[in-house]
């Protein structure tokens, strides 16, 4: 039997994308792990109804449910409650996936088949055949140039440090002390991928196509990018002490094109 497997879903302000990419991830997850699955919608009250519409969901379809946090205090908070609770079930795989449809929950098979070899496997657009559509200069250049930021401050050899689409081993989650975590957005998917290598889990990246949202409204600002600034740098103070150590398996680390 497969090891059960839970998808988290933050949302906010996701009325229209929230029923297509609940029912689309539902329908993978039944193909793949038909046994052993679960949907977790974590919404943090929107004001547009999208609370309201995952509970109709939650409601004719029995594997999905729905976390109400009173207010929006940000990504990294969502993602913690929906941690927390996908823990307290029975979780082994934890999977991180955004509403808008700009992970496309045609990889979680690949996904899940990477897991396979891995603690932690992260849905790249900077490995070989992965990509960003729709995204114009500014948008690439910031993502790039903050990735690459972050892998230098870090030294450490992942290619997507900022993406929000991954695949997470319980035991990663219960190593990493998630309840020192402070970081938002994308400093939070760094975080979390920094710590899981500082703690010797391995890390492996599949490539994915990220689509830009086509409904609903961006949430991402220049604040938060340069948020990302001096943030990154505290993470290698942060980051060692918060580990619990553990013993290096070996090859901690790898990518599907560079082994
Ligand atoms: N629960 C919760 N979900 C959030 C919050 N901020 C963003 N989200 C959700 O997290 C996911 C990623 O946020 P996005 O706004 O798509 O961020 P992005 O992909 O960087 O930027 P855009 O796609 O351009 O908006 C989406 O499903 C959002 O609805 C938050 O504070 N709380
Ligand atoms: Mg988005």
């Amino acid at each position: 039997m497969h090891p059960p497997v839970w998808v988290v879903i933050p949302t906010y302000n996701e009325a229209a994308n929230v029923e297509g990419i609940v029912r689309a991830t539902v329908a993978e997850l039944v193909r793949l792990v038909p046994e052993a699955h679960r949907v977790l919608i974590v919404d943090d009250n929107s004001p547009d109804g999208t609370g309201q519409i995952a509970d109709g969901l939650a409601e004719s379809l029995p594997r999905v449910e729905v976390l109400h946090r009173a207010a929006k205090t940000g990504l990294g908070h969502a993602y913690l409650a929906g941690f927390d609770r996908a823990l307290h079930g029975d979780a082994e795989l934890v999977i991180e996936m955004d509403a808008d449809f700009s992970h496309d929950p045609r990889y979680l098979e690949p996904m899940l088949a990477a897991a396979g070899n891995a603690d932690l496997v992260l849905g790249s657009r900077y490995v070989e055949g992965g990509g960003v559509e729709d995204w114009g200069l500014l948008r690439r250049l910031i993502s790039r140039g903050g990735g690459l930021y972050a892998r230098l401050i870090l030294g450490v050899p992942i290619h997507d440090l900022t993406g929000g689409f991954k695949c997470i081993h319980r035991r990663v989650l219960e190593a990493i002390q998630l309840e020192s975590v402070r970081a938002e957005g994308y400093v939070f998917q760094i975080e979390v991928t920094y710590r899981a290598l500082l703690a010797g889990f391995r890390v492996s990246e599949i490539p994915i196509v990220f689509r830009d949202r086509s409904v609903g409204t961006s949430k991402m600002s220049s604040r938060i990018a340069l948020e990302a600034m001096w943030a990154v740098p505290m993470l290698r103070r942060s980051g060692p002490a918060a580990v619990r150590s553990r013993q290096p398996s070996g090859d901690a680390i790898g990518s599907r094109d560079d082994g």
